[in-house]
């Protein structure tokens, strides 16, 4: 007697689909959701976190900047002046002195040496005094290479008074030197005094961090509207991946795609969608698990605006995996692909006997195991939804954790 055919339909490769609702299993907890350890995108938006202000007040009573003198003509030197300030308590003074003129520049101040990847503004508060009329320094604030080359800059003309200087670095991303520096184009005779009161930088409003810091309030945004724009996860080492959530913020895509990839540069497709989500929600997306460390939001259309991005999180792991392929929440359908031996499968639809073929299962204790239950189930004259189920998972099994050589 033949048994009922399986109710999913067996297509050319070998992969059955089972029907929308054939198979119920739980939704993934919202703690089954894993946070990445890195993001990176194809670029961001460099609007300074005006609510994020880093105050730099070493200049109290002692600095982590290091006084310069670029005149070898004048000497150094600096201390923490308490009756000179705009934030209530302490500045740093630093001043040269000579009592003939020299013919290099006065060219003296401060420097340190900063991260700038992650700061789009730095300010400082200064203020300038020279014993000598004939002179009128220009304060600059300025980032330079290992070069010495200047990579930006702004300055203020003899601040008689403490000036706040704004330099934006947001195009600059690395490891730069910056510098507070006192600057006249000739040397003069007598006293000439820098004082810097505090140093304050900005993060980024929309960095790709933003989307991995499990915050819904602080988002990605790429630099443009265009196609193309894109930001991507690292899982931190393969894994299987059948889910992703994002939190999308106010502007959302028309057209998007998730990918995946085992090497950061070969994408494989494993979600497109078909219509916008729903902007400052999470939306969760499933798949047919894949073996991946990457996974990358790629933005086909995101509309007139940059889109934004709160948070991208995945699931792994078998439990996962399963609640994947039938679908959950708003992601896709509920589906089932199974990727099985063709002959197998034919061999089981139309109850002919023939014993599948398996020698593509590495390890004899699983190729036995999954022969018994396959001799198991034969022996039965009808095969229940169950038993297909439970040889289908046991293929999957194998299946899922081939690692590619
Ligand atoms: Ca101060
Ligand atoms: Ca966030």
């Amino acid at each position: 007697m033949p048994f009922k055919p399986f109710p999913g339909q067996l297509n050319k490769d070998g992969v059955i689909i089972i029907p929308k609702g054939y198979v119920k299993l739980p939704e993934p907890a919202v703690s089954d959701y894993i946070i990445p350890t890195g993001a990176s995108a194809s670029s961001f938006d460099t609007t300074p976190d005006t609510s994020k202000t880093v105050v730099d007040d070493s200049f109290e009573n002692s600095t982590s900047w290091t006084p310069f003198n670029n005149n070898s003509d004048f000497s150094l030197s600096y201390d923490y002046d308490s009756s000179t300030y705009v934030d209530g308590a302490y500045s740093l003074h630093i001043s040269i002195s000579s009592s003939s003129n020299s013919a290099y520049p006065l060219n003296f101040g401060i420097k340190k040496t900063l991260d700038l990847s992650k700061i789009s503004i730095i300010s400082a508060y200064v203020k300038v005094s020279s014993s000598n009329s004939s002179v009128t320094p220009t304060v600059y604030l300025k980032v330079v290479d290992a070069s010495g080359n200047t990579i930006a800059s702004t300055s203020v003309s003899n601040p008689g008074s403490f000036t706040q200087l704004t330099l934006d670095v947001s195009n600059i991303i690395g490891t730069y030197t910056v510098l507070i520096q006192f600057y006249y184009s000739t040397g003069y005779y007598g006293t000439h005094e820098l004082w810097v009161d505090y140093v304050t930088t900005n993060p980024y409003l929309h960095r790709y961090e933003n989307t991995i810091d499990n915050d819904t309030s602080t988002t990605w945004k790429p630099s443009s509207a265009n196609a193309g724009e894109w930001i991507q996860i690292d899982a931190g080492s393969n894994s299987i991946i059948g889910g992703a959530r994002i939190y999308w913020g106010s502007n959302v895509p028309n057209k998007y795609r998730i990918q995946a990839s085992t090497d950061g540069s070969t994408w494989v497709d494993v979600y497109t969608a078909t219509s916008s989500p729903t902007a400052n929600d999470w939306t969760e997306y499933s798949w047919p698990a894949v073996y991946a460390r990457y996974l990358r939001l790629y933005l086909d259309d995101q509309g007139s605006n940059p889109v934004e991005v709160a948070e991208f999180q995945y699931y792994s792991r078998i439990t996962d995996r399963v609640a994947a392929e039938h679908g959950h929440g708003s992601g896709p359908e509920p589906w089932r692909e199974g990727a099985f031996f063709s002959s197998f499968m034919r061999a089981m639809s139309k109850g002919t006997g023939i014993t599948p073929r398996i020698a593509a299962v590495r390890g004899s204790h699983r190729k036995k195991r999954l022969n018994q239950k396959i001799n198991d189930k034969k022996k039965k004259s009808r095969l229940t939804k169950k038993d297909i189920l439970e040889l289908i998972e046991e293929l999957r099994e194998y299946i899922d954790f081939k690692v590619p050589d």
